[in-house]
């Protein structure tokens, strides 16, 4: 059961190929990343794997601040600078995403997506009906212990049975 649920965690992790085959670039479509965000479901652990040739591009996750702005200030962990890169979503919410090379921000090499904590819509239904089973194990241990604590005290009860038997 318990394997079966790890398998199940690991099935539902997402590779998203951020723009898919446009890939990391300037797009000729300044929403080009923000329709293709839309167009995805982003949960925690989900990769995004970022297409772009090293020096041609780069990635920066920026505050929502920066990336409005298209500043790379305050940039949130290192540039990433070598290219393809995937970045791994640990964190719930709200991340920006930019280039900080030339003005490819302001000509819409942005991306903006929300993290949620569920996995991502097919695990869904699965991982929800995973989740009653476990909170049902869970609680069984202290009807159990309590179980064998009866037992214990029956074990008891016999042995002193069989004592007052032996002893009367
Ligand atoms: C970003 O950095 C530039 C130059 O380093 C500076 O002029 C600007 O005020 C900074 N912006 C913010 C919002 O900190
Ligand atoms: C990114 O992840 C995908 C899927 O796991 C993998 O095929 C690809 O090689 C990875 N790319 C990099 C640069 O690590
Ligand atoms: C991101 O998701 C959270 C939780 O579902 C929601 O409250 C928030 O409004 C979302 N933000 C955006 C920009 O969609
Ligand atoms: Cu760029």
């Amino acid at each position: 059961m318990a394997i079966l649920m790890v398998l199940q965690c690991t099935e539902a992790v997402t590779v998203h190929v951020v723009g898919d085959s446009l890939g990391w670039t300037v797009p000729e479509d300044t929403s080009a990343y923000q329709t293709w965000a839309s167009s995805n479901n982003f949960a925690l652990g989900d990769i995004l794997s970022f297409n772009f040739e090293t020096n041609r591009h780069d990635v920066a996750e920026v505050a929502k601040g920066s990336y409005e702005s298209c500043t790379s200030n305050n940039s949130i962990g290192s540039i990433i600078t070598i290219g393809p890169t995937n970045i791994t979503l640990n964190r719930e919410g709200e991340h920006f995403y930019i280039c900080t090379i030339g003005q490819h921000c302001n000509a819409g090499q942005k991306l903006a997506i929300n993290v949620s904590a569920t996995p991502s819509t097919g695990a869904l239904p699965p991982s929800a009906a995973a989740f009653p089973p476990s909170t049902t194990t869970t609680t069984p241990p202290p009807p159990f212990s309590a179980a064998s604590g009866s037992a214990l005290a029956s074990v008891a009860l016999l042995l002193f049975s069989l004592f007052m038997g032996i002893a009367f």
